[in-house]
């Protein structure tokens, strides 16, 4: 409150914020879980949680505790000198996930561009493709981040049009195609293939068991890096903790972001073993905040909870509680449920002039907060600390507010 006038959140980021984002009309205050609450005090379940940011739940104990206690002590050296927090945290991450290292960066979209120079590095020292001309292979459908060089294999418009020129070197094929895949990864500048095990923002795309298995093949068959982009949907989101585990699939160049910080600050990362990760040399890459203090401890403790939770298992036993109560509201509304885990997705059939917007605005009304996206989907994702009588109660929430719809 500015002085007893109520201060108009909305308006305030209109007048003053870049118009990026059409944001649902709720203005959060506080999160504790799988809740948070507007500036009435009104409670919601928070079926987005920051697009898969806080899998550990809103604000935990746990991963807060680490966030203050470092905050007080050490949050940022650069990496000009060492401190005593980004080795621990380097062998933490890496035995969790079987690498030989981790390059330690900030955001997810900073994250893919620094597996993508790792790869066309690797592309050029190793597998000795003349330096510029080392091409990357990308999936229509893609989102895998907002900079101008991963716009530039982007297939939605929106996203590119007008911030050319764009970035050369990247071919692409249709998702979930194996034959489309093997025509192109046969050329022989071909250095990587760089793909979401499950397409987040194509409104939950879930390729065809045996894909991600067939593609990984087609990769050591060709001397082609597999790049796996699992910022939305690693950390437990899908059921496992990488998706890419359903079928036993290990990214050469694994990419994490979103809750390996539990949504508490920026932190991502790119593990890779040495034979890639050190053809980059002191004084070729780099990052002010990458691998700082602060992302270290809470970056642990985030792992942590996933693990002593065990979010991944929750996850797969309600997401298929989830799916099959979704599945059993037949709405003429809901034309298609699928997902994995607890990253699911509806498509809403429009009526009248209503669509996936306007369920989300009657879904906000009773309580429980998603965002629609391309259009006539709606993704559900919520933490994955919610309880199974929560998500039966968010269930009923959904049915009652289709039904009424
Ligand atoms: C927005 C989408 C989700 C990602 C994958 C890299 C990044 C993302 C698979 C980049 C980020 C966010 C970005 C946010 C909305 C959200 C999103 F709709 F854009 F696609 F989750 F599906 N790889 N996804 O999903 O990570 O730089 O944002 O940390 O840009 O609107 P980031």
């Amino acid at each position: 409150m500015i002085g007893t006038a109520k201060v108009n959140h909305i308006e305030l980021e209109e007048k003053y914020g870049a118009h990026n984002y059409h944001p649902l009309p709720v203005v959060l205050a506080k999160g504790k879980g799988v809740f948070v609450w507007d500036t009435d005090g009104k409670r919601y379940f928070d079926f987005l949680s920051a697009y898969s940011a806080v899998n550990q739940g809103h604000c935990h104990p746990r991963i807060i505790d680490a966030l203050t206690e470092q905050a007080r002590t050490l949050t940022l050296t650069s990496r000009a000198f060492y401190n005593n927090a980004l080795g621990e945290y380097e062998q933490y991450i890496t035995t969790m996930f079987g690498y030989d290292k981790v390059m330690p960066v900030n955001s997810g979209a900073e994250a893919v561009e620094t597996a993508l120079k790792l790869c066309r590095k690797w592309g050029h020292k190793v597998k000795g493709i003349p330096d510029g001309q080392a091409k990357i292979i990308v999936c229509a459908e893609n989102f895998h981040g907002r900079t101008i060089g991963i716009i530039s294999f982007s297939s939605d418009p929106p996203s590119k049009d007008g911030f050319g020129p764009l970035l050369q070197g990247f071919v692409t094929v249709p998702y979930n195609d194996l034959t489309a895949l093997q025509t192109a990864i046969t050329d022989p500048t071909i250095a990587g293939f760089l793909v979401e095990p499950i397409q987040g923002e194509a409104g939950v795309h879930v390729p065809d068991d045996g894909y991600l298995a067939g593609a990984f093949k087609l990769c050591n068959e060709n001397n082609v890096l597999f790049l796996g982009d699992e910022i939305q949907t690693g950390l437990a989101r899908t059921g496992k903790m990488l998706c890419c585990d359903y079928e036993s699939v290990r990214p050469d160049i694994l990419i994490l972001g979103k809750a390996l910080s539990g949504g508490v600050l920026p932190v991502s990362a790119v593990l890779a073993n040495d034979e890639i990760m050190l053809t980059i040399k002191p004084g070729e890459h780099g990052s002010t905040y990458g691998g700082n203090p602060l992302a270290c401890r809470v970056a642990v403790a985030a792992l942590d909870v996933l693990k002593e939770e065990k979010l991944a298992e929750n996850a797969f036993y309600l997401g298929n509680i989830f799916r099959e109560e979704l599945s059993a509201i037949n709405s003429p509304r809901i034309s298609l449920v699928r997902g994995k885990g607890l990253l699911n997705a509806i498509v809403v059939t429009p009526k009248e002039g209503k669509e996936a917007w306007d369920l989300c605005l009657a879904l906000r009304d009773n309580g429980l907060l998603a965002k629609p996206t391309h259009g006539d989907k709606i993704r559900f994702a919520p933490p994955l600390v919610i309880t199974e009588e929560q998500l039966l109660e968010c269930v009923d929430i959904i049915r009652k507010t289709i039904a009424a719809f």
